[in-house]
């Protein structure tokens, strides 16, 4: 692996998934390939369990690891040939060349603006850094993808699932803030790829890109798509037609006891109780929520050791 930026970035999901579940059962097996290796890890924006998993997963592979909060460095500028006479004090292509040279991998947190569509579909923040740093690019979260959480989400599903092919449904679920739909996206694209039945369920105006969701059946009634489900996420989105709208705060939506029925209940967090999901759900055993945020270490860590091993 080059880079790990996209689910696509994935030569055979299945077998990374395995993978990744056998590191789990023995974190340390590899812990001399990172050696003298430095994970760089770079913040636009706020992280719990990406800052703290992915330390982790370096660490268990035996790098070091230096984290920056770009906001407290100097203002980047990435459009080529900008005059930089106003508020940008560096350009990314000496940024992402200089930091190269301190780390051997590098992992970048960037999320959308959710005003421009072109801009931030155009991922300008973490293609610069493909296009200019010298090392591997690894997402914590990009303008329009989440691929760690995505593969940890496919871990938890392969670890609990009780029959061959389970039913798993994607729930928009109401928030008070405009989130990004860069978890769906990538969690769609995640679930197009494995063995299960998967459907997405949402109001009418709350379509993810026709490009990603493809021929995924799509269902405007959620207690008709939750139906027999083995696995409902959870997750608020803003609405991507008429971009970074909120367009219904319809606490019908919220996911209760009653509507997860018999199903496992499944969120990226962090999450809002009670306009989210109700705390009966997070509180009972159908909850995984806090076995997806441990499986986010050793989504980590497998996609560090496969970058590793291509250095
Ligand atoms: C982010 C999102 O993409 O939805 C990160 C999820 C891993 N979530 C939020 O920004 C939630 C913020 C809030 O105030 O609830």
């Amino acid at each position: 692996m080059k880079k790990y930026t996209e689910i696509a970035d994935i030569n055979s999901i299945p077998e990374i998934i395995k993978e990744a579940i056998q590191l789990k059962s023995n974190p340390f097996q590899f812990e001399a390939l990172g050696k003298h290796r430095t994970l760089v890890m770079l913040f636009f924006n706020s992280s719990l369990r990406t800052r703290l998993s992915t330390e982790k997963a370096a660490k268990n592979l035996g790098m070091y690891v230096t984290v920056l909060n770009v906001n407290d460095a100097w203002n980047l500028e990435y459009e080529n040939g900008a005059i930089m006479n106003l508020n940008t004090a560096e350009h990314v292509k000496e940024a992402a060349q200089v930091i190269s040279q301190y780390g051997d991998i590098i992992a970048i947190r960037a999320f959308p603006t959710l005003k421009d569509k072109a801009k931030d579909e155009s991922e300008y923040i973490i293609n610069s850094f493909i296009k200019y740093a010298t090392v591997p690019i690894v997402s914590m979260e990009s303008a329009t993808a989440h691929p760690l959480q995505a593969m940890a989400d496919a871990m938890t599903i392969e670890e609990l699932k009780t029959k061959k092919r389970p039913k798993v449904v994607l729930t928009w679920a109401p928030h008070t803030k405009v989130l990004p739909q860069a978890v769906p996206n990538s969690f769609v694209k995640m679930m197009q790829n494995l063995d299960v039945d998967f459907s997405i369920t949402h109001p009418k105006g709350y379509e993810l890109n026709p490009e990603i969701t493809k021929e995924t059946p799509i269902n405007y009634n959620q207690d008709e798509a939750l139906k027999d489900a083995d696995f409902v996420y959870a997750k608020n989105w803003c609405s991507y037609s008429e971009y970074g709208q909120i367009l219904s705060t319809d606490n019908q939506w919220m996911l209760t006891k009653s509507k997860l029925s018999k199903a496992k209940f499944m969120h990226c967090l962090p999450v809002r109780r009670n306009v989210v999901v109700e705390d009966a759900v997070l509180d009972s055993e159908q909850s995984v929520v806090i076995q997806q945020a441990n499986n986010r270490t050793y989504a980590a860590q497998i996609v560090l050791k496969k970058l590793l091993e291509n250095l």
